[in-house]
């Protein structure tokens, strides 16, 4: 098989790179491990910057994300039992975030690709990545057992922290950054309504707890957990009393219970991979760079890297100009960093660390107590959650 782009990984990054890619006539194939099922029912990241609105739009996917997405111009931060709100849109000049979850963005990028004929392979085994240094890189894979090989001119690695094309570069030519954090997250989804309109961050004695939402009826918690932790440990009831625990008393009462139908539990990592090309490999999302979810960065980063990426191979492909190719490393990893810096300021001030020091956790309340105290803390707080321009 011979394609221009091969892309490794069928989520978000690869989904949105092959769709951008398919519109401007440049051919890819998206090789996907895992079966369509599965990652149509993974459950993830909920909070889109006005950014990667404005790319699903270019993609031809702005229809049901408008129509169902909730469009949020602040939310909250609660210390103990005090509530104050960041007025995302008063303090950008009116920028916001939306409330679409990624399973849905998945969802109407699998269905826009399906229209529009490109071609994904599900389930696809031991995909290897081939002389991406060279001018005629390759990929060989099995797909039902057969061997397949996969020429093109360019090889996109969409694959995620866990994927095969970060590994296969040379150790001596990556060089990497990792802080690996001494607690998870342990996220439910229930068919309740939310406790609030807008998203509610909790700084407690406790630990954190957030809350959030993929629709006006259906909520998504989240409570800081033990790294170690597994979800038997936590019934449904546990969760709630937990999470309630965390909250101002008259938020906690406004709590509408459920049963859980997903409970899962997120490590939490920051993770940076230089460069993000090696030759005629490119590596985006998850694949290169992992952030903590607190900052709600981590898709919104992929979204961005497929913007550079993009216009470098638009580039390439339509103008004969490498220009923006050749840029796309310092390019992406400029914003990665900055995100990467937010994500971890936001989980350092808000979750509370085991075994800290009297000093540093005196420090970590004062932070929070300032930031919110702080006109300016709050305005640059809020130009990152929005997000940093492309
Ligand atoms: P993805 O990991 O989404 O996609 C990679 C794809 O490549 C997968 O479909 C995988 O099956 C496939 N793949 C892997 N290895 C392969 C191989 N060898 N061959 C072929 N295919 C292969 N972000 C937020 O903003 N907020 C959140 O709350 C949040 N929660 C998260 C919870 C969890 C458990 C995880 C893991 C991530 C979370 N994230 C969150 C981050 C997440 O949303 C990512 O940023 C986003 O999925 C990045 O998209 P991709 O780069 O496409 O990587
Ligand atoms: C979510 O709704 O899953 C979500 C929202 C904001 C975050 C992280 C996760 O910071």
């Amino acid at each position: 098989m011979t394609t221009q782009v091969c892309i490794i990984g069928a989520g978000p990054s690869g989904l949105l790179l092959g769709q951008l890619l398919n519109d401007i006539g440049v051919e890819t194939i998206i090789l996907e491990r895992a079966s369509l099922d599965h990652v149509l029912s993974r459950v993830r990241a909920g909070v889109l910057e006005q950014g990667a609105i404005g790319l699903l739009e270019q993609a031809g996917i702005g229809g049901r994300m408008h129509a169902e997405g909730l469009v949020h111009e602040g939310f909250a931060i609660t210390r103990e039992d005090d509530v104050h709100r960041i007025d995302l849109s008063g303090l950008t000049g009116g920028k916001c975030v939306t409330v679409y979850g990624q399973t849905e963005v998945t969802r109407d990028l699998v269905d826009r690709r399906a229209e529009t004929g490109g071609v994904t392979l599900y389930e696809v085994e031991t995909v290897e990545l081939h002389a991406f240094d060279s001018d005629k890189p390759h990929v060989t894979c099995r797909i039902d057992g057969q061997e397949v090989r996969i020429n093109c001119r360019f090889i996109a690695g969409c694959d995620g922290f866990h994927g095969a094309s970060r590994r296969a570069v040379p150790e001596d030519a990556i060089r990497t950054f990792e802080k690996v954090y001494p607690f998870g997250w342990l996220g439910i989804l229930s068919d309740v309504p939310p406790v609030s309109h807008e998203l509610i961050y909790a700084s407690h004695s406790r630990g954190f707890a957030l809350c959030s939402m993929r629709s006006k009826s259906r909520s998504r918690y989240y409570i800081q957990c033990n790294a170690g932790d597994s979800i038997e440990a936590w019934s449904d009831n546990q969760f709630w009393t937990e999470l309630r625990r965390r909250l101002p008393p008259e938020i906690a009462e406004a709590v509408t219970t459920g049963p859980s139908f997903e409970k899962s539990i997120a490590p939490l990592r920051s993770f940076v991979a230089e460069p993000m090309r090696f030759g005629n490999l490119f590596l985006v999302g998850d694949a290169a760079h992992i952030v903590p979810p607190t900052g709600a960065k981590g898709l919104n980063l992929a979204a961005s890297d497929v913007h550079y990426l993009f216009e470098g191979l638009r580039g390439h492909f339509l103008e004969h100009d490498d220009t923006l190719l050749e840029a796309y490393s310092k390019r992406a990893l400029d914003r990665v960093w900055k995100a990467v810096r937010f994500s971890w300021w936001m989980t350092t001030m808000l979750h509370r660390f085991p075994d800290q020091a009297p000093f540093e956790a005196r420090i970590l309340e004062t932070e929070l107590a300032f930031t919110l105290g702080s006109e300016a803390a709050k305005t640059a707080l809020a130009e990152n959650y929005v997000g940093l321009p492309y």
